[in-house]
């Protein structure tokens, strides 16, 4: 088991688009336990295999309290999708900003499981959130992408200083150039 390096909005690289997996082998497998160390170790909920730059169509997700029931999810597809529901995301790719998203409530999904089956189920809540947020990375986009222009364009100043600045994790919230311009 390895631990992944998760990228950082605006990282260019989380725009892309991952290629579908044809068939199930080790090499697979292990890079779908790197990624549920590396989500586990986070922590989070989910993690796409964009987001630790391997461009293939792996979706690890554990939405269980006790942290023991992972899915692992490759070719990740949303059948059908019902109803509407405004939750607080957040992302491991924007690390510290928490936004209200508005998706389908409901979803039936399909996915190949990491024994190679098909595998078909619906689901709701914070799992088809989840499901909708993991396939978005796979096709390039972000929670980010939801909100205004304004509130994105603040979200990656910040985290482009953060990054800058990584050994200041104390340093006070932007402000000065940033609300003084802050369309910028
Ligand atoms: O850990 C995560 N929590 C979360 C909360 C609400 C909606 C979606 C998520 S997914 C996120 C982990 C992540 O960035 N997955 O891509
Ligand atoms: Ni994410």
């Amino acid at each position: 088991m390895a631990r992944l390096n998760i990228l950082t909005f605006p990282d260019p690289r989380l725009r892309n688009h991952a290629k579908p997996v044809d068939g199930v082998d080790d090499a697979t497998r292990t890079q779908l336990d790197d990624m549920l160390e590396t989500m586990y170790e986070a922590p989070g909920i989910g993690l796409a295999a964009t987001q630790v730059n391997i461009d293939k169509r792996l979706v690890v997700i554990d939405v269980s309290d006790e942290r023991n029931q992972p899915l692992f999810l490759i070719n990740p597809e949303v059948l059908e999708s019902r109803g509407e529901e405004s939750m607080e995301e957040g992302c491991l790719s924007v690390p510290g900003f928490y936004e209200t998203v508005k998706r389908p409530e409901w979803i039936r999904y399909r996915a190949i499981d990491r024994d190679g089956n098909t595998i078909e189920a619906e689901t709701e809540g914070l799992l088809a959130v989840c499901i909708q947020h993991e396939i978005d990375h796979l096709d390039g986009k972000l929670f980010v992408d939801y909100l205004s222009s304004l509130k994105r364009q603040r979200i990656r100043k910040k985290l482009e200083k953060a990054q800058r600045q990584p050994d200041d994790p104390d340093s006070p919230a932007p402000q000065g150039p940033d609300s003084s311009h802050p369309s910028l």
